[in-house]
């Protein structure tokens, strides 16, 4: 395994915070205001960029794994030697950022910022971004177990606290609804593809398909079923470098939980009571008014309403 000064592995997480731009930050090693401003106002995209980007929790690894297999026309070698973080750095964290000079074009970059605060060469560049979205009630359940188990988050507390700092968005990287409601306005951009957690499991090999579309690139049938066999959540559990099994206990703590934690859609049900439920819908009503996109996990949602994502 590749350990350098990229390697989170070995950052020492803090729980302090700091506010950019409104969103709320780990203070210390991980993020810093400096680093922040110098991602957003000065670093320089590429036109053959390819950006993961995701609020937390709603399938970046897997679709980090996913463009990791597609850049290597379904060779799993890489993905098995070389940990994820090293195959596709977070450029907004301090350790991402080292590791960035030693990608080779085009750049698999990774990232959970939201559009107000990413990268500003971005949207007069050709680079593409890959935006990836989830039923907010499951990347609240994935945030809560993830939390317990991940030094960069505050203590979740009991669900019913959680969910109310989801809805506040009192948390790392803030809210989910502000983070969607903003890279949703790049809807129709040529250069951001937009697919849910839901639609890469109903349909994995289709998905992988649509995304080669979209970049571009030409897999025959094996590449493919390469990419779908070493991206399914068995395969990836059992893989440490696509899961992050190799961080350090004290940034991850493998002995209360793991980062592959259930891999499945409506884990929700088996957390919210009714009353959470409708209190979810009430503010989740409120904040995505007026959003012309209808999503599978919205309430009134029909096949014939929906634009297409
Ligand atoms: S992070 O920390 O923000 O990077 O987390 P992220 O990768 O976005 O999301 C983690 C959740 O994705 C699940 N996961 C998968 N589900 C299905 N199939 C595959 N291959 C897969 N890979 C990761 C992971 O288990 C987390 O979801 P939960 O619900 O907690 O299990």
């Amino acid at each position: 395994m590749q350990r350098d000064a990229g390697d989170v592995s070995s950052t020492k997480p803090s729980l302090e915070f700091f506010h950019y731009k409104g969103v709320k930050f780990t203070k210390g090693s991980i993020y810093t205001e400096e680093n922040l401003r110098f991602v957003e106002s000065e670093f320089q995209v590429q036109d053959d960029d390819v950006y993961n980007v995701t609020y937390p929790k709603s399938g970046t690894t897997w679709m980090l794994q996913i463009l990791s297999l597609i850049y290597s026309n379904g060779d799993p070698a890489r993905t098995r030697t070389v940990p994820n973080w090293l195959r596709s750095p977070w450029y907004e964290t301090t350790s991402g950022q080292k590791c960035l000079k030693d990608l080779t074009p085009p750049r698999l970059i990774s990232s959970h910022l939201p559009s107000h605060i990413f990268a500003k060469s971005f949207f007069t560049s050709k680079a593409k971004v890959i935006y990836t979205l989830r039923n907010p009630k499951d990347v609240l359940v994935s945030l809560y177990h993830f939390a317990k188990i991940m030094h960069v988050f505050e203590d979740p507390g009991n669900f019913d606290d959680f969910l109310d700092v989801f809805l506040r968005g009192d948390l790392l990287y803030g809210s989910w609804f502000d983070h969607v409601r903003g890279w949703m306005q790049m809807k129709g951009s040529s250069n951001v593809f937009f697919i849910t957690y839901e639609e890469l499991q109903q349909d994995l090999r289709g998905s992988v398909v649509r995304i080669c579309d979209f970049l571009g690139r030409q897999l025959d049938e094996a590449a493919l079923d390469s990419v779908v066999e070493n991206a399914t959540f068995k395969a990836m559990k059992d893989n440490k470098m696509a899961s992050f099994g190799y961080v350090s206990n004290e940034f991850l703590d493998h002995s209360k939980g793991s980062f592959m934690r259930k891999g499945i859609s409506g884990d929700w049900k088996n957390h919210f009571t009714i009353a959470q439920c409708d209190h979810f819908h009430r503010v989740y009503r409120e904040k995505m008014r007026n959003l012309p996109v209808k999503f599978s996990w919205d309430e009134d949602w029909t096949e014939e309403g929906a634009p297409a994502l």
